[in-house]
């Protein structure tokens, strides 16, 4: 009997072999379980029976280490380091500078064509032997190489002939945290912030490393870790330390950490009598403390900044512009290689005309005017991360400025934690979205990846939904979200299958119906989502605050934080009308968008009530008129969350027990609070479209006045 089947029936008969059942979440995506297959368990040990790996960077170290950790739980043996090609089935990790063997194996690839991030995978025969080759021109793309590697065996891809050529098609592939120095997460929901700010720098909590190599595993290479509402405290004396030790975590796993930059800091700690970016004193006072930062961080990342938005301070507020802001920021960091990322999610403070027009006003106008080491941070869509939006306008109009593009992780408009939302669809279908802004073919990924304009400085940033929850994202399917997030920033082609699968198959099951089964649920999520909270093009129709659950009748404070602003319901219809005659927000867009936006007959139903106020008996694609449709729609948005509970009940004892059960009792919840939306949202729009509900629409459980009357305290993340 061979000696891998003999271990495998050992391990089976001491009942080790049997998956873990009681999943906790902590390991993510790189559970690293001994395979159960064990053809392919045979396969893995005949290609990777030997592992030579060069360099002694910091994170060559990484590479190793986790190349050696992820293999020997995946085989269930020890992993052998050789230190020569002597037998085949060698595993060989380098780059083609430190080690002579790898430039040996790959004598075709030119230097220069893969990059200090990219890196080769390789099947190659030398002197009869089989060898596996993974090549970098840096030590980063060495580990990134590690990580696919262990990814394919993770999902127990075939070994025997690979030819992988990989390139990130971005330059920062940033998480943004929004946490606060108290620990506190802004519309987190997933625990307390992972950064133990107390403990700091003195206590290294395991878990930061183990955050530091799930982002590599997925080539996110940097972290914003303050809150973009930001605190100044966190550029004093006192917190940099802290920030200098996970900075120091970080470094290894190719990740460099950001701070968040409170325009009035000057004045606030620094002791100046302004922040007024044009003031000698005050872009000294950035240019000192940039030196005092980097002299800590050497390879600190630079700046994120969100200025004069939602009562945060910024150039403005001295009569100068965010370009004023924006270079005295970037000056600062300059010397040392740094970035300003300046966010474009700005409305007007006072009385807006149309709130999703009013970062295109302002920041169009400066294209051009930024330093080079400048990114303009917009989000995905012109409002706020909601279910649905159009495509920010501002993608494909600031042909001068690199725009990086900014999706939010954390689930604030999307049922919190709690729902099961796969978001790749999202963002795939942002990055798809054709701006026509140089002809068709324009779309938002190429204007990301700079090639559409021709920038080298590119990104992508995701705000976070990890927190110090075990699981890190509350959800586990938060988790499949982070992942998403990270293959899209290297990679923004990918498809949200591809990635669904990837990450069920290390994450949940091998069976490949299940994986289906999962897939399937998870592709269908956010359409789901958007049925039973926003459908055909609704947004920000959400409770107060909190912005969890229905508030449709939301009419007090600002205008453009009501929901009644946003939807527009009347006697006659319901909708934004943003055509020509109304704000023309459609002329935001390039040629043929702003006429097919403009036109309700040609805009997209999806988007039809971003676009259009459109009366109730309007006619669909469908035949119905539009009350019925919405009704239907919201229904149908409930019975998919009902059918995910009922296929997941389906799972039970066919995968983890402890992740089953877990998903299961979210996915309850989920259901619940579908119909709890349909029934709020339909009864509140009932008032104007006095209309009856269309046959196949369940009655309300309750009426009105009680959906209005619901109140909740301590929902997390404010
Ligand atoms: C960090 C929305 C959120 C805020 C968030 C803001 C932003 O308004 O509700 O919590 O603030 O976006 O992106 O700056």
């Amino acid at each position: 009997m061979k000696k891998e089947i003999l271990v495998i029936l050992i391990l089976a008969g001491l009942g080790l072999f049997t998956p873990a059942m009681a999943d906790d979440g902590y390991r993510l995506w790189l559970k690293y379980d001994q395979i159960t297959d064990i053809a392919y368990l045979k396969e893995c040990n005949k290609i990777l029976s030997g592992v030579m790996i060069t360099g002694d960077s910091p994170v060559i170290s990484a590479a190793h280490d986790e190349l050696i950790a992820g293999l020997a739980g995946m085989t269930g043996s020890q992993v052998t380091e050789v230190s020569s090609l002597k037998s085949s089935g060698t595993l060989v990790a380098g780059t083609f500078r430190s080690s002579p063997v790898v430039a040996s194996l790959l004598p075709d690839v030119e230097p220069g064509t893969i990059g200090e991030e990219g890196y080769i995978i390789r099947s190659v025969t030398m002197g009869g032997k089989k060898i596996t080759v993974i090549a970098s021109e840096g030590d980063r793309g060495v580990l990134y190489g590690v990580f696919h590697l262990l990814r394919l065996v993770s999902m127990q891809s075939p070994l025997e002939d690979l030819s992988i050529t990989e390139k990130p098609a971005t330059v920062l592939r940033l998480l943004n945290h929004w946490d606060n120095l108290d620990r506190s997460v802004e519309r987190g929901y997933a625990g307390e912030s992972v950064w133990n700010w107390h403990l700091l720098p003195g206590y290294i909590s395991p878990r930061y490393r183990d955050y530091a190599r799930a982002n590599a595993s997925i080539g996110i290479n940097g972290t914003v870790i303050t809150n973009v509402n930001a605190n100044a405290l966190v550029l004093t004396p006192q917190y940099l330390v802290k920030v200098a030790a996970l900075a120091d975590v970080m470094r290894p796993y190719g990740i460099k950490v950001y701070l968040t930059a409170r325009f009035s800091a000057p004045a606030e700690t620094g002791g100046l009598a302004t922040s007024d970016p044009l003031d000698p004193a005050v872009a000294r006072w950035w240019k000192e403390k940039a030196s005092e930062i980097y002299a800590l961080i050497p390879d600190f990342g630079g700046f994120l900044v969100k200025a004069n938005s939602e009562g945060q301070p910024g150039p403005q507020n001295y009569g100068r512009s965010h370009a004023d802001g924006a270079n005295m920021l970037a000056d600062a960091v300059a010397p040392y290689g740094g970035v300003g990322m300046w966010r474009a999610f700005v409305y007007d403070n006072n009385i807006p005309v149309d709130r999703a027009k009013q970062a295109y006003n302002e920041f169009v106008p400066l294209d051009g005017s930024f330093r080079s080491n400048v990114l303009v941070q917009v989000k995905n869509g012109a409002v706020d991360f909601q279910p649905r939006e159009p495509f920010h306008p501002l993608f494909g109009a600031m042909p001068s400025t690199p725009l990086m593009m900014e999706f939010q992780i954390t689930q604030e408009y999307l049922g919190c934690s709690t729902h099961l939302v796969f978001l790749a669809p999202l963002f795939e279908e942002c990055l798809t979205s054709d701006t026509h802004a140089a002809g068709p073919g324009s779309d938002v990924a190429k204007v990301i990846d700079g090639t559409l304009h021709g920038h080298s400085l590119t990104g992508m940033a995701g705000v976070a939904n990890i927190g110090s929850e075990r699981n890190w994202t509350g959800h586990l399917f938060g988790q499949a979200n982070w992942y998403a997030f990270g293959r899209l920033a290297w990679q923004p082609s990918l498809s949200s299958a591809t990635i669904a699968s990837e990450w069920i198959r290390m994450t949940l099951t091998h069976d490949p119906e299940i994986a289906d089964g999962i897939s399937t649920m998870m592709l269908s999520s956010r359409e789901a989502a958007v049925n039973y909270m926003t459908p055909l093009g609704l947004h920000h129709i959400m409770a107060e605050g909190h912005h969890w659950g229905p508030g449709p009748w939301v009419n007090r404070g600002r205008p453009d934080w009501t929901s009644v602003y946003y939807h527009r319901a009347d006697t006659i219809g319901i909708g934004f009308n943003r055509t020509r005659e109304g704000s023309d927000a459609v002329s935001q867009y390039f040629p043929p968008l702003n006429d097919i936006f403009n036109d309700p007959a040609e805009c997209p139903e999806n988007m039809l009530l971003w676009f259009h106020h459109v009366p109730w008996d309007h006619t669909m694609k469908s035949g119905r008129i539009l009350w019925d449709e919405m009704c239907i729609r919201y229904q149908e948005g409930v019975n998919a969350a009902e059918v995910y509970g009922a296929y997941w009940e389906t799972l039970n004892g066919r995968i983890d027990n402890a992740q089953y059960e877990h998903v299961r009792q979210l996915l309850k919840i989920q259901a619940r609070e579908a119909r709890w939306w349909k029934d709020a949202c339909l009864l509140y729009f009932q008032t104007f479209s006095r209309r009856p509900f269309p046959a196949g629409v369940d009655k309300p459980e309750n009426d009105l006045a009680y959906y209005r009357g619901l109140r909740f305290y301590y929902v997390p993340g404010i």
